[in-house]
């Protein structure tokens, strides 16, 4: 079976935040069938949506996996709960945050699951950590390259 390529875009602002993102990183290297093939830069971001908390320390992994959408969803919360994340305030602080961003170019609107992320188009730091791993990425939506898709988001 061919792998898929799935984007992660990891985010914390509790705590030692670069340790639970380097942690969480480690996780997702272990789950099977899968390996890190790509990581952007990390960067500090301001919080958006809920605005009364911490900076964010974000970043993008890029994944190559066997795991179907929802397999890997629930691994990764796994792993968020592994590393003491407590859901308190939607959208709130938190150690680890792991969402799925991109799964190869797989579209799903599912109570659980939407793919893409809506967080791609309205959160600019979210597109350029991923553009930065692939400048080439193809929106699955649109079926548009997503630098070009994003640039009228903005
Ligand atoms: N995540 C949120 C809410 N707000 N802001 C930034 N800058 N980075 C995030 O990862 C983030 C956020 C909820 O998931
Ligand atoms: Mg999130
Ligand atoms: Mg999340």
């Amino acid at each position: 079976m061919t792998k898929a390529t799935a984007y992660i875009l990891l985010g914390s602002n509790m705590g030692d935040s670069y340790r639970y993102i380097r942690s969480a990183i480690e996780k997702i290297s272990k789950l099977e069938t899968t390996s890190i093939a790509a990581q952007s830069s990390m960067i500090t971001t301001p919080p958006l949506e809920y605005t009364h908390q911490p900076d964010f320390l974000n970043t993008v992994v890029a994944i190559h996996t066997q795991l179907s959408p929802q397999l890997l969803l629930g691994k990764l919360q796994e792993i968020e709960n592994s590393l003491g994340r407590v859901r308190h305030i939607p959208k709130g602080p938190r150690t680890i945050d792991c969402d799925i961003l991109l799964y190869s170019d797989v579209v799903c609107t599912t109570p659980a699951l939407t793919l893409p992320h809506p967080q791609i188009y309205t959160r600019p730091f979210a597109a350029e950590l991923l553009l930065e791993i692939d400048n080439d990425i193809i929106d699955p939506l649109s079926h548009k390259p997503l630098r070009e898709v994003v640039l009228c988001h903005q």
